[in-house]
């Protein structure tokens, strides 16, 4: 650990460790620019007037004066409305595998001049449901174009006070309204230097907030995993249900033609009554085979055991 490190709630972590951040968001809205910006050197490819300039995943590194290693990865436009979901989604698996030792935040780029728009939302929210509800506990709001709003006098407050859609007001909770705002333009370097400083801050509190473990490919497959078992568990849970309900009726059924039988000739078992039995018999034999899955399936997951549990009890 060197100098810098610290002890928070007795998790030591280290300043001066590496940090990956990954830049997503709209073609046009300064991922590039901004990904220019920390790194300190203009190294991603940014054009006026254009979009769509990024193609795919780039991937840069640089050391600050703190010896602290920053790598930045940046993306093209994939939160625009015309991207296809798989292409984004193939785009950002290739980003979550250059990111070698993991993502410690993702930084959602929107500017100050565009409006946040539904579909910027939708892509949003399809991004979270791919990697997970917990990407948003590494996601940082940044805005770009601290310039235009110093131009109007504007601040990033007034900005997103009162006005501000309700959209975009989503979007900031469910960063917890970890927000930044860049000045790309800007070529005075104290300014350059404040405004990492306080992206900085917010990541180091991102790191922090996630116990120091950062977004992986681990973390992107565990969560497919359960999603897959999760479903696989609704889905028998349901059947379950159905066979529940289907053997109940069966044995109200066997125990109405038994009261009927007593009253017709107490001493014969009529044919009917024998076909009901066996009926019940075979619904129980299937309902304790789809239990014994639901039991192995809820073992295998270490997901929803007692309610499966809870199940047999009461059905077995
Ligand atoms: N005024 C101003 N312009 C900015 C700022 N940040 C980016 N821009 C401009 O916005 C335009 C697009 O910036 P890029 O960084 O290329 O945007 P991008 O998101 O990488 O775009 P794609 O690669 O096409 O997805 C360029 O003309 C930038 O100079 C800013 O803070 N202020
Ligand atoms: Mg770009």
């Amino acid at each position: 650990m060197g100098g810098c490190g610290t002890s928070i709630d007795g998790w030591e972590f280290d300043k001066t460790e590496a940090r990956t951040l990954v830049l997503i968001g709209c073609a046009g809205d300064g991922k590039s620019s901004t990904g220019n910006s920390i790194v300190g050197r203009n190294v991603f490819r940014s054009m006026p007037h254009s979009a769509g300039v990024t193609s795919t995943c780039e991937h840069q590194r640089t050391n600050l004066p703190n010896d602290q290693i920053l790598h930045v990865i940046d993306t093209p436009g994939l939160f625009d409305f015309s991207a296809a979901p798989e292409v984004v989604r193939t785009e950002f698996l290739r980003c979550v595998d250059l990111a070698e030792d993991g993502i410690h935040a993702v930084l959602l780029v929107l500017s100050v001049r565009n409006r946040f728009s539904k579909e910027q939302q939708a892509a949003v929210q399809s991004f979270q449901e791919f990697f997970g509800g917990k990407i948003s506990d590494y996601m940082i709001v940044v805005f770009t174009g601290g310039d235009d709003l110093e131009d109007h006098d504007v601040t990033l407050d007034d900005y997103l006070g009162s006005d501000c859609p309700e959209l975009l007001k989503e979007t900031l909770a469910m960063c917890e309204n970890r927000v930044v705002l860049f000045d790309n333009k800007t070529q005075n370097q104290i300014k350059r230097a404040e405004q990492l400083r306080e992206l900085l801050f917010e990541v180091n509190l991102v790191v922090e907030e996630n116990d120091g473990k950062p977004y992986t490919n681990n973390l992107f497959k565990k969560f497919k995993v359960e999603s897959k078992l999760e479903e696989k568990m609704q889905r028998l849970e349901k059947q379950l249900k159905m066979d529940r309900a289907a053997r109940v009726a069966a044995e109200q059924k066997v125990k109405k033609d038994q009261k009927k039988s007593k009253h017709e000739n107490p001493l014969k078992r009529p044919e009917c009554l024998e076909n009901d039995y066996q009926n019940v018999q075979g619904i129980k034999l299937s309902f304790h085979n789809k239990v014994q899955v639901f039991r192995d399936v809820s073992g295998e997951g270490r997901m929803r055991g007692e309610a499966g549990l809870r199940l047999c009890g009461q059905n077995g």
